[in-house]
């Protein structure tokens, strides 16, 4: 019997974003392959503390009402709500702020980045002259976190600007276009750790492989089938939708005769609702509505680099009447209406806005 042997060529994120260093030649100082390097550093890290925390969320049902998690010996982990306290009255460490500081720390020391915007924080993280680095990193550190009491994926977000020439780092390095990102991506933690990021050259997705510790290129060059069969929208706000988004929806589950209807699929995660929808097709929607005036998700730190992923696998992402990657943000935590998926299911959508306009 022939035994088959492992493969001896693994291509692993770091070789991969060294391959496409060396392409670009001396244009590329390796500053953004080491704030890379950073950034799945606190992937692999998150996603140890979301398994570990899971883990002992499930191996303590008896627990009442929400378990504590204390976890070598220095991190309290709890899975439950921001202000929970534990047994002995000690304030617990959420789970997504915990996920912001590891991004926090690991950003800062990899001294490749001059200005932070996380989604835990209020105000943008100005680093200090000792650290500072040319790059500005937008950041959710873990999105989709009302959703982690239930073992439902969950992810990190982040894209990446260059400081504008001349710049010493402020916030009107971030306060700029998404198409003006150099890289985006997130990290999806769940039944495996998935990487997908893009340089601006087109997508790809990594697994992260607990073996090695690696992140393993497992989807290179990820394209957006033209047409997709899904639609991944809140459909408990049709109450508050504006007439495009109705119709819209309508077309799609009340098809001409002869043409089948789309099937529904929301987790309520973002990373886990664009990453189907990346290896799938179809589309996912956040839109605006009668309520919520721009819509739920964040531009710098959901909807950009969700955007800009979109763009590069061969989507479109637009807010219904105007392409997400022009839009200037005023204020760093500012809402944008979504729409982003397989290219003829996001024209049809905005073939609705123009009928209404
Ligand atoms: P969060 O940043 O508070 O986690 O909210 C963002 C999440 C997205 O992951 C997801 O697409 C959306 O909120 C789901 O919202 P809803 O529960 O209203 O459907
Ligand atoms: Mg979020």
């Amino acid at each position: 019997i022939e035994l088959p042997f492992p493969s001896t060529e693994i291509l692993t994120l770091t070789r991969h974003i060294l391959s496409e260093q060396i392409r670009l030649g001396a244009a590329a100082t390796g500053d953004l392959t080491l704030l890379i390097n950073a950034i799945e550093f606190t992937s692999k890290f998150i996603a140890s503390n979301v398994r570990k925390a899971r883990l002992i969320n499930l191996s303590v049902p008896h627990l009442s009402p929400r378990p504590l998690c204390c976890i070598d010996n220095w991190l309290l982990i709890s899975v439950g709500l921001a202000g929970d306290t534990n047994v002995q009255g000690e304030e617990q460490k959420k789970l997504d702020v915990l996920s912001n500081d590891i991004m926090v720390n690991s950003l800062r020391a990899s001294r490749k980045t001059a200005v932070l915007i996380s989604e835990e924080l209020d105000h943008a993280v100005v680093i200090e002259e000792e650290y500072k680095g040319k790059y500005c990193v937008v950041f959710d550190p873990l999105d989709g976190s009302s959703n982690i009491d239930a073992g439902v994926n969950v992810g990190t977000i982040f894209g990446i600007y260059k400081v504008r020439q001349g710049s010493e780092g402020t916030i009107d390095d971030v306060l700029r276009p998404g198409s003006e990102m150099v890289a985006a991506g997130y990290t999806m933690y769940g039944s495996s750790a998935n990487l997908v990021l893009s340089t601006g050259n087109g997508v790809n997705g990594y697994t992260l492989d607990p073996s090695l510790g690696e992140f393993v290129l497992t989807h290179p060059d990820i394209k957006i089938p033209p047409r997709g069969k899904i639609y991944s929208f809140n459909e408990g706000n049709s109450l508050y939708f504006h007439p495009p988004t109705i119709n819209y929806l309508n077309s799609i589950k009340y098809p001409p005769a002869g043409k089948s209807p789309y099937s529904a699929r929301y987790v309520g995660s973002m990373v886990a609702d664009v990453h189907r929808t990346l290896l799938y097709g179809g589309i996912f929607g956040y839109p605006d509505d009668k309520k919520s005036k721009n819509g739920k998700l964040r531009l710098l730190y959901e909807a950009f680099p969700m955007a800009f992923l979109t763009e590069q696998a061969g989507g479109i992402a637009t807010t219904g009447t105007r392409r997400i990657l022009d839009i200037v943000p005023t204020t760093i935590h500012e809402r944008s209406s979504v729409y982003l998926g397989s290219r003829d299911d996001v024209l049809d959508v905005i073939t609705f806005y123009q009928a209404e306009a």
